[in-house]
């Protein structure tokens, strides 16, 4: 039906963003981010005259301090257009280094109060809820590297203008050893002022799951509710993450996640008076957070009511609420993650594991600006910082299923450190098993089993490889072909015994019969349906035609069998048991 349907597109667009992110990261992880101002998609005049009702700025001159103004730029969350034919050469090179710097649009932010107001979202059953005076206190703990100044103000006035004082205990800012000169003294001397309001120092780089731990270390009251540094609470966000950790300790809460535009700062959630329009987090066997629509069993639990606590697999990791107490239980983080990744899934599985439940609160409501690229640097020590949280993450965590994720980097591990304390911590809150998480919390998610093949898919002809592509809406998900790396990741492949070749929920597509595309799996054959033949080839009954690498060696392309050395793939086929 068409709802289902455009959920369905939406989410994928989401999962897919997010994808596009985190792949692109994991493949330029030590490689230095340098802005391609051409694949940087820069707000332009032509916008403007498709929208109405928004701010209309010519050459504006950023301010650095919003006074309240109702109808000033981005006021109700409304998105900030600027032209950039209007702007001084000046305003320019500003606008120009701000997405550098920031992998968002901080000159659209720098021009919006540091108080704006936002729409209020909720459904409108959220607001009759009475949540009571004897809710627990929260220390807020908001940590950052390198973020801009209007951008990391707004998120601590978004918390202060809308929490109640006699919940919200203080806020702690972590700086995790910043360089922009604005987060030296001018930060230290606005924070001065703020009531409530401090600032810690890391005195050297140490990611964001130790600046997180050393903001909770100060942290002294009942629940610690942790953010990134680009965010915007919204009217009524705290009480019901308070309530339901209230009702029971072992309540790990996340508020739904708005989308803040980072090219327009427009801040785009939709009334979730319709219980699909909200997520709930997932994972794939590369250890990577998604996102999905709430599963059935899950809607016919809570009855179809969108305003009530939604169980969720996982968390996407920057904004949650935790008891301390059951924070500390739990063993906090494991403080042998660097930099960023892992501790996310981490702290899920450990939450379900070990006796709480993690929860999606649609009456909490908190926009983030998603980024498509991370604009600081990860490779402080050198090595693949993510890997090496993630084999920790599987070695730990996943028991046997932590196959599926070693065959993803094949195999290789790296130094990943001494994980034996973490081993022994989970040994003494006698967590339950992973096979336990997947059937009971996470029974949707795809398990490899056993698949007919694996691994990389290598043309005889050429060294080169079957690839997916990491910028998918660059390619429109064109699958192609490039080096050999041996390293799993976008060249890890499953032929499963239904004849897909997919990785995790995307599978081979020929809608056209000419290209080789991913596509949400359907399971229902059809264009996903292939075969591998003894003679090597990669055939498609429906377009009955074989997958062929390219005469330049460039790119995959369906083609009529002639059984040519362009047609012959070599993957590792498992004899079935
Ligand atoms: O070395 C670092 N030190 C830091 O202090 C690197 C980052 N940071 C700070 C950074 O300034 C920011 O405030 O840590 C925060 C998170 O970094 P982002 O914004 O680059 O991360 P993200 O939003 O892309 O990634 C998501 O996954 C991460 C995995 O480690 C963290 O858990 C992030 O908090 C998390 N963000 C969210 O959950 C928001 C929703 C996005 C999604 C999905
Ligand atoms: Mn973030």
């Amino acid at each position: 039906n068409k709802d289902s349907a455009i959920v369905k597109t939406v989410n994928i667009m989401r999962n897919n963003d997010l994808k596009d992110t985190l792949l692109e990261r994991r493949e330029n992880e030590n490689v230095p981010r340098n802005i391609n101002a051409d694949k940087n998609e820069h707000p332009d005049g032509k916008k403007e005259d498709k929208q109405e009702d928004v701010a209309q700025i010519g050459a504006p001159v950023p301010r650095r301090e919003g006074a309240e103004q109702k109808d000033g730029p981005g006021e109700g969350g409304k998105p900030v257009y600027i032209d950039k034919e209007k702007l001084t050469k000046e305003q320019r090179d500003d606008f120009d280094k701000g997405y550098q710097d920031n992998a968002f649009n901080r000159y659209a932010s720098d021009m919006i109060s540091l108080h704006r107001s936002l729409p209020d979202l909720r459904e409108t059953e959220c607001k009759k809820i009475q949540y009571g005076n004897h809710l627990p206190s929260a220390c807020v703990i908001i940590i950052f590297h390198n973020e801009a100044w209007s951008v990391l103000l707004r998120t601590i006035h978004s918390v202060l203008d809308r929490s109640d004082p006699t919940q919200l205990k203080e806020i702690i800012v972590v700086d995790d050893f910043s360089d922009f000169d604005h987060l030296k003294q001018p930060l230290q001397e606005y924070i001065d002022k703020q009531d409530k309001v401090s600032l810690l120092r890391a005195h050297e780089r140490i990611g964001l799951i130790r600046a997180r731990l050393m903001g909770f270390e100060k942290c002294t009251a009942d629940v610690a509710i942790f953010l990134d540094s680009h965010c915007e609470a919204t009217e009524g966000w705290l009480p019901p993450l308070l309530s339901r950790i209230h009702e029971n300790e072992t309540n790990v809460l996340v508020p739904v996640i708005d989308v803040i535009d980072l090219d327009t700062f427009g801040y785009q959630g939709q009334v979730n008076t319709d219980i699909k329009s909200v997520y709930v987090g997932g994972f794939d066997w590369g250890l990577l957070f998604n996102w999905h629509p709430i599963p059935q069993e899950e809607l016919k639990r809570i009855e179809y009511k969108t305003y009530l606590p939604v169980r969720s697999p996982t968390m996407a990791g920057g904004l949650f609420a935790i008891s301390s107490k059951f924070f500390r239980k739990l063993g906090t983080y494991d403080s042998g993650f660097d930099i960023w990744g892992g501790e996310n899934l981490e702290l899920s599985f450990k939450t379900w594991m070990c006796g709480g439940t993690l929860e999606t609160i649609p009456c909490s409501r908190v926009g983030h600006v998603f980024r498509k690229r991370s604009p600081y640097k990860w490779d402080v020590k050198g090595g693949n910082v993510l890997r090496r949280n993630l084999v920790r993450l599987a070695e730990v965590w996943l028991d046997d299923y932590k196959e599926y994720y070693l065959q993803r980097i094949n195999y290789d591990k790296g130094d990943y450190g001494d994980v034996s304390d973490r081993k022994a911590l989970r040994e003494s809150l006698h967590c339950k098993s992973f096979q336990w998480y997947l059937d009971n919390i996470f029974p949707e998610l795809f398990v490899p089993g056993e698949a007919l093949a694996s691994g990389e898919i290598r043309n005889v002809d050429r060294s080169m490889c079957i690839d997916a592509s990491t910028n998918i809406k660059d390619n429109e998900g064109v699958v192609s072909v490039y080096p050999c790396h041996q390293q799993g990741g976008n060249q890890f492949w499953l032929l499963s015994k239904e004849g897909e070749f997919r990785r995790d929920d995307t599978c081979w597509d020929t809608p056209d019969g000419a290209k080789v595309k991913l596509y949400p799996c359907h399971s229902s054959k059809g264009n996903q349906l292939f075969e591998y033949r003894e003679d090597d080839t990669i055939y498609s009954p429906t377009a009955k035609k074989c997958v062929e690498i390219t005469w330049d060696a460039k790119g995959l392309q369906m083609a009529p069998c002639t059984g040519n050395d362009r047609q012959k793939w070599k993957m590792t086929r498992k004899p079935p048991k």
